[in-house]
């Protein structure tokens, strides 16, 4: 039995190392004969695939997931598998199916949802198919049962350092690794690495609380230092990109994983939360610093002290302390990249202007307490699980996912998947106006520093152009500084990170 897996186009720019299919890999790496396609390096990913396909021996297609650009591939190519090739079970996994199960498995095309982790479904699922035996007893499984979905019940979050060694060199077989090790701001050749599940937080807007439940667990640093040695070695990696939603959680471990990489000269990035770190002694960041963390991204969320409430961030945030933080990272020479979320639901329409109002000269105190801060505006999507409270109170005020899943992928849902335009109803079109004219000033005047291909004397002039409007306040149609920024390419990292 053999799996074709798939990683749909995320990013035009930079290829990163795909973790979900290489940890999904290495689950059946012993038992299971695999070949991989990624459609961020084979820009037209179906002949190869078809051409799999036509081998007869690809029993499964196992495709991950997230919401955005990759639905774009991940939609018509499942579509087309299941039209040409009947026989092959597709499987999906990753963020969009485990949030939006209904609306995948209504389709037609998706056999099957891994539901959160799948380290130890998918090779269960696999097996069960095999033997023709029953799969309805398999953990984080979600599939259609006499057309209604049934979930079967949750796996805690598995011991990260029990899971099988990433099967890098069968990766390098099907693309060479370096490929994946791009220049970015931190470095010439950066790791992507993935060292910790889940978070210990419930925010309400956020797509990890109802796949993790408010647990975390995290690799150890020894392991996390071992991969890192391994992939220097073998690949020349210089920096490393963590991508776990949550890396600082434990102080031990990042004072543990900093004091081994201290020696290694690697630069790295993770991201975290303002109250975890406000918490760390100042020699953890001392040493930070010392060990090569040059930014880390946080989300602020917002200078308004019931809005932090409402959004459940948890923890201790205060509009103060996003200030205060902003200027205490500054002594130990690393960057904060703070996000903000504009847009929340208020009373009226003039509460949700005020308050948008309220946000952007709230980053401009950022921007005081701490220039070099980077700022990264998103405008509110909810993305609540189907069911809960939250999805209730937005649905009763107007809000409605697609019914079809081919809608996801129309220009107007892909902006509520990157968080630019959120098809909330209590959002009026001058209100994005305002937040995006703010924003094309903001990144005039302050142009990011992980854009690597802008030159010095392009941000200078961009930021002499947008200087005026920026102590004017007149952010309206700011089309000199969009022309520049189209005519450059600047690139914006919320879109597709640095
Ligand atoms: C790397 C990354 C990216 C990369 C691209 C990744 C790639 N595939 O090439 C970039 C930077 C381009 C990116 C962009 C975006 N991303 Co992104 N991204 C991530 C990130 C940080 C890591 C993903 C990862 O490698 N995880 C590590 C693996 C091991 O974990 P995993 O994916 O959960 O995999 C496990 C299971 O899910 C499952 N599984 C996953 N896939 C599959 C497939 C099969 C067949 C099976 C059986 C199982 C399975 O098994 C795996 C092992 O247990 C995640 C956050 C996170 N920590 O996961 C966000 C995340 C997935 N991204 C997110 C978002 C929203 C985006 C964007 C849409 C918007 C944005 N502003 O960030 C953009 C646009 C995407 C696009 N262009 O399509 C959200 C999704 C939230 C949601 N609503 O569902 C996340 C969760 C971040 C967050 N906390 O908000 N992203
Ligand atoms: S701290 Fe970040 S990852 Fe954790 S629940 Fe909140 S938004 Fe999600």
């Amino acid at each position: 039995m053999s799996i074709l897996f798939f990683n749909p186009l995320a990013t035009q720019h930079k290829p990163r190392i795909p973790m979900s299919i290489l940890q999904i890999a290495a689950s059946i790496d012993k038992n299971y004969k695999w070949v991989f396609v990624d459609g961020n390096i084979d820009k037209e990913p179906w002949p190869k695939i078809e051409r799999y396909l036509q081998s007869g021996e690809i029993d499964y297609f196992g495709c991950t997931v997230m919401p955005g650009p990759q639905l774009k591939q991940a939609i018509p190519i499942s579509k087309k598998i299941r039209e040409q090739f009947p026989n092959v079970k597709i499987i999906w996994g990753g963020y969009f199916p485990s949030n939006h199960p209904d609306v995948v498995l209504k389709s037609g095309y998706v056999d099957f949802i891994v539901n959160g982790m799948g380290d130890k479904c998918f090779p269960l699922l696999l097996d069960a198919i095999d033997k023709k035996e029953p799969y309805h007893t398999i953990n984080n499984l979600i599939f259609l049962k006499d057309g209604k979905i049934h979930f079967t019940a949750k796996d805690p979050i598995y011991e990260p350092d029990s899971l099988p060694v990433l099967p890098y060199e069968k990766l390098d077989s099907f693309y060479p690794l370096s490929v994946y090790l791009g220049k970015t701001y931190l470095g010439n050749k950066t790791i992507a690495y993935h060292s910790s599940f889940g978070c210990p937080f419930t925010c309400s807007f956020c797509a990890v609380v109802p796949i993790y439940n408010a647990r975390w667990k995290g690799v150890s640093a020894s392991r996390i230092v071992n991969d890192i040695i391994f992939l220097k070695n073998k690949y020349n990696g210089t920096a490393i990109e963590f991508h776990d939603n949550n890396f600082f959680v434990s102080e031990k471990r990042v004072i543990e994983f900093a004091s081994s990489i201290k020696g290694e000269k690697m630069i790295w990035w993770g991201e975290g939360r303002i109250d975890t770190i406000n918490k760390y002694q100042d020699e953890t960041l001392q040493l930070m610093s010392d060990a090569g963390c040059k930014m880390i991204f946080f989300g602020a969320e917002t200078g308004n002290n019931d809005l932090l409430k409402m959004m459940d961030k948890g923890g201790t945030q205060t509009r103060e302390q996003i200030l205060s933080f902003a200027a205490r990272l500054r002594k130990f020479n690393i960057i904060p990249e703070y996000s903000f979320v504009l847009g929340f639901p208020g009373e009226t329409e003039q509460t949700v202007y005020k308050n948008i109002l309220a946000e952007i000269d709230f980053i401009r105190e950022v921007k005081k307490a701490n220039p070099l801060t980077e700022i990264i505006i998103y405008v509110y999507s909810p993305v609540p699980t189907e069911g809960s409270e939250l999805y209730k109170e937005i649905t009763e005020k107007g809000f409605r996912f697609p019914e079809k899943l081919e809608d996801w992928v129309s220009l107007e849902w892909e902006n509520f998947d990157l968080r630019k335009n959120p098809l909330t109803p209590w959002i009026k079109p001058y209100m994005i106006d305002k937040i995006k004219s703010f924003e094309t000033v903001l990144n005039g005047y302050f142009p990011t520093a992980t854009d690597i291909r802008l030159s010095r004397f392009q941000k200078r002039l961009i930021k002499l152009i947008a200087a005026i409007r920026y102590h004017t306040k007149i952010y309206a149609c700011p089309y000199e500084i969009k022309l520049l920024h189209k005519i450059w390419k600047y690139r914006q990292p919320e879109k597709e990170g640095f």
